[in-house]
């Protein structure tokens, strides 16, 4: 895809808001050292692990979109994190996908069993609306609504629809409209909250919040299509987690479905609907088209 956009120092960027949203989450979450300590390394364990922060780096560029405070974001950007990082134990556990590596690390469960890990992800959720509710008010989006936003991502019409659709279509031939179904709530729901919590922090208009909306639907479906190309594409090594497990469980993915070439295609498609989301911004969403060309083009 080849989007005239403005430079911007994504690298920088990235950098400097990952090292302030791991700053942020070792200040809001208990210490290692907090009774009962298993619990609390175990949490820490997996969010500290290395993930890419994405969902972090998403929520910020928002807030700056929308000429808001970082500042103000950063609760809602731990939030989301906390979210996401429960989301990735509970679904390697043996009951769900049983994999052994994630971030480039043992699982949480292969290193504190099973029922610490069912536990660190359960409090991590939990911990996200603790983090969420420390958050300044915006006259449009009082509390009440940035609580109503990430349970509605997380919950069982969004997140967990989207893993159990997953669930029950392995090993299944499904259509690509089903498909889309599963990668909108399993994928899609939780990197558009992140976006739309950014604006909100930053008291974004309604105009703003449909851009930002239509910015983040795109992105995340984009986002599992290409998580997709990349467990055919890539190694366990690159990815941190093991690759080739989509085909091995015969998971329904877009490769699966449409081919590699196709998926590419696919992917390009809906970032480019996501850029064209951005246009109500007038050329001030620079970090969020800068992500936008980054996910579609990452390679972990
Ligand atoms: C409630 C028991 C129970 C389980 C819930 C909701 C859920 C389990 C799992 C979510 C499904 C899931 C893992 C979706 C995939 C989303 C995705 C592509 C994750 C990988 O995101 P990255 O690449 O990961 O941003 P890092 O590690 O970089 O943060």
């Amino acid at each position: 895809m080849s989007v005239k956009r403005t430079p911007f120092d994504l690298p920088g960027f990235l950098s400097t808001r990952t090292d302030a949203v791991n700053r942020a989450l070792d200040k809001f979450l208990p210490s290692e050292k907090t009774r009962p300590a298993t619990i609390h390394k175990a949490m820490r364990y997996s969010i500290f692990a290395g993930g890419k922060r994405m969902r972090p780096a998403l929520c910020l560029a928002a807030a700056q979109a929308c000429q808001g405070s970082e500042k103000d974001a950063l609760p809602l950007a731990c939030a989301v994190e906390c979210i996401h990082t429960y989301s990735l134990i509970h679904d390697d556990l043996p009951a769900m996908d049983n994999d052994d590596f994630r971030r480039g690390k043992p699982t949480n469960h292969k290193v504190f069993g099973e029922g610490v890990a069912v536990l660190a992800g359960d409090a991590l959720l939990t911990q996200a609306f603790e983090i969420a509710a420390r958050c300044k008010k915006s006259p449009r989006y009082p509390h009440e609504k940035i609580i109503r936003e990430l349970a509605g991502a997380a919950g069982s019409l969004q997140l967990i629809a989207g893993q159990v659709a997953d669930l029950e279509a392995e090993g299944k031939e499904i259509s690509e409209a089903d498909l889309k179904f599963i990668h909108e709530r399993k994928t899609s729901a939780l990197l558009c909250c992140s976006v739309r919590l950014g604006g909100m922090s930053a008291n974004c208009t309604p105009a703003e919040l449909t851009g930002l909306t239509h910015f983040g639907y795109h992105v995340g479906l984009a986002f599992q299509v290409i998580d997709d190309i990349l467990d055919v594409t890539q190694t366990s090594e690159q990815l941190g987690k093991t690759a080739g497990k989509d085909a091995a469980v015969q998971k329904a993915t877009y490769p699966a479905i449409v081919g590699l070439e196709k998926s590419r295609r696919i992917a390009e498609r809906l970032t480019g609907k996501a850029f064209a989301a951005l246009k109500t911004f007038q050329g001030r969403a620079v970090a969020l088209e800068a992500l936008a060309e980054f996910l579609l083009k990452r390679d972990r």
